[in-house]
């Protein structure tokens, strides 16, 4: 069955399902915030729906159910592949359902007819400096497909609020099979020649995305597939889904949407990061004349940029409180297909010591590494070495995550956000009181 189809079978189910619970359960208490929690960035207060995945702190991510093995396992693969098609993960996240290898092959064919990306749009990145950072000319590349929104048109024709989930999967199938080809150019103009390169029809969407960056290694299309399916989805608090999701919940269309959280995405202590680590481990080389450092000397730079006030990238969360499964998937892709690999053995050292050290440090509330401690590393091994691209990469994977998710808003009506906030003064007098 075609995936939109699926989907419109399940919309009804959910919904139904929603409005019992609200009205049987609607009064009763999921949460609670402390003063603490008010100005420790809402960490732990459960008041947001996000159907797609849900993080444990000690398991991971868990998409609709499935953890990263199992999905690693489960997905159909491309032929002759090993890692899963993001495709597939995409049909999973929407449907909370495991699809065949034809209906990957579906998506597939969907995202390669949709893939054109208007002239409009490369005019515009064509105006940008090419020294602009790659995520702002990422936002501002989402934002140009703006006025081809379906959604946008047929809220102002007045379609009825039931049916807003249908114009705004429209715009996010030709959204996602149009990202891979927005953030390979502007790889290649930041980096390369500038010569676009035309997409494959014979290739699926991850292996396009390499191809079209330049990169024609069938280990790197692995990796790339591996990649886009471990940055999709990491529930809906964190920085870009929730962005995503607030501005799409005043009926913003899913490129005002995903620009927005693509600009939250960019910043050090989320997406960034993944740079910010391949910096660090490079700046720390460099210092040596080049040669990877000793366990001493790796624990004594480790300590200079904690007692400097920086954190240490790649390390830590807000949810997780074990080493990040994504890591150790990447970490076993690194160990398969790159064991010798200077740089992999220095990520690996930094594992072994860097967790006693935040211990020590007893700062972190968790000392184990992120998804962004690994993966710069792979990038740079297949020769994308251009670091400042890599939250790109990030962007492109997590947009099938907060996307899927936003065809869900609509579908089941939230509402438009609108938490209460308070002062300082209001809360001094309230804490009084009790
Ligand atoms: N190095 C040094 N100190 C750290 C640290 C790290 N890796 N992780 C947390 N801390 C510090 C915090 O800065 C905070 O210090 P202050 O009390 O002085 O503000 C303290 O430990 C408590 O923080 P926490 O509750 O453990 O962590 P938060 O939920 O506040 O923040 C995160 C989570 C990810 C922002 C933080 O761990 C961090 O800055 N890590 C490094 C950056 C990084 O890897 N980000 C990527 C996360 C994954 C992603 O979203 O992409």
């Amino acid at each position: 069955m075609p995936l939109k189809e699926k989907l419109a079978k399940k919309i009804p189910i959910l919904r139904e399902e929603v409005k019992s619970l609200v009205k049987e359960h609607g009064q009763k208490v999921i949460s609670q915030a402390t003063v603490e929690q008010a100005y420790g960035g809402m960490r732990g207060i459960k008041s947001m729906v996000w159907e797609t995945s849900l993080l444990d702190p000690n398991e991971g991510i868990r998409f609709r159910g499935y953890n990263i093995p199992e999905v690693r396992e489960k997905l159909p693969k491309a032929p002759g592949g090993e890692e899963p098609l993001p495709e597939g993960l995409f049909w999973l996240l929407l449907t909370g359902e495991l699809p065949t290898e034809n209906d990957v092959k579906e998506v597939t064919k969907e995202w390669q007819t949709r893939g054109k990306v208007p002239a409009s749009t490369w005019k515009i990145l064509d105006s940008l400096p090419k020294k602009m950072h790659p995520m702002t000319q990422f936002s501002i590349g989402i934002m140009s497909l703006q006025p081809t929104s379906l959604y946008q048109q047929k809220y102002n024709e007045g379609i009825p609020k039931k049916d807003y989930w249908d114009p705004m999967y429209e715009d996010v199938m030709n959204l996602l099979a149009q990202l891979p080809a927005i953030a390979a150019y502007i790889y290649r103009r930041s980096y390369k020649n500038g010569k676009r390169i035309t997409p494959s029809k014979k290739l699926d969407w991850g292996a396009n995305f390499s191809h079209m960056m330049g990169i024609d290694d069938p280990e790197y299309y692995e990796l790339m597939r591996l990649y886009l399916v471990l940055h999709s989805d990491h529930e809906g608090g964190n920085v870009s889904a929730h962005t995503t999701h607030l501005v799409g919940s005043a009926l913003s269309d899913a490129f005002y949407s995903l620009s927005a959280g693509m600009n939250g995405l960019a910043g050090p202590l989320h997406g960034l990061a993944n740079q910010e680590v391949l910096r660090w481990i490079q700046n720390l080389m460099k210092k040596l004349g080049g040669r990877v450092p000793t366990k001493e000397e790796l624990s004594k730079a480790l300590w200079d940029t904690l007692n400097s006030g920086q954190v240490i990238p790649g390390y830590g969360h807000a949810v997780l409180r074990k080493t990040d499964p994504r890591y150790v998937a990447q970490r076993e892709f690194a160990l398969k297909h790159m064991p010798k690999d200077e740089l992999f053995q220095l990520v690996a050292m930094v594992y072994e010591v860097a967790p006693d050290i935040l211990m020590k440090h007893g700062k972190a509330k968790n000392p184990w590494p992120n998804v962004d401690a690994h993966s710069g590393v792979l990038q740079w091994y297949y020769g994308v070495r251009e670091y400042d691209f890599y939250t790109v990469l990030f962007g492109v994977s997590r947009a099938m995550g907060v996307l899927a998710q936003l065809i869900w808003d609509r579908a089941l009506g939230l509402s438009i956000e609108r938490p209460k906030s308070v002062t300082t003064e209001w809360l001094k007098q309230e804490v009084t009181k009790m």
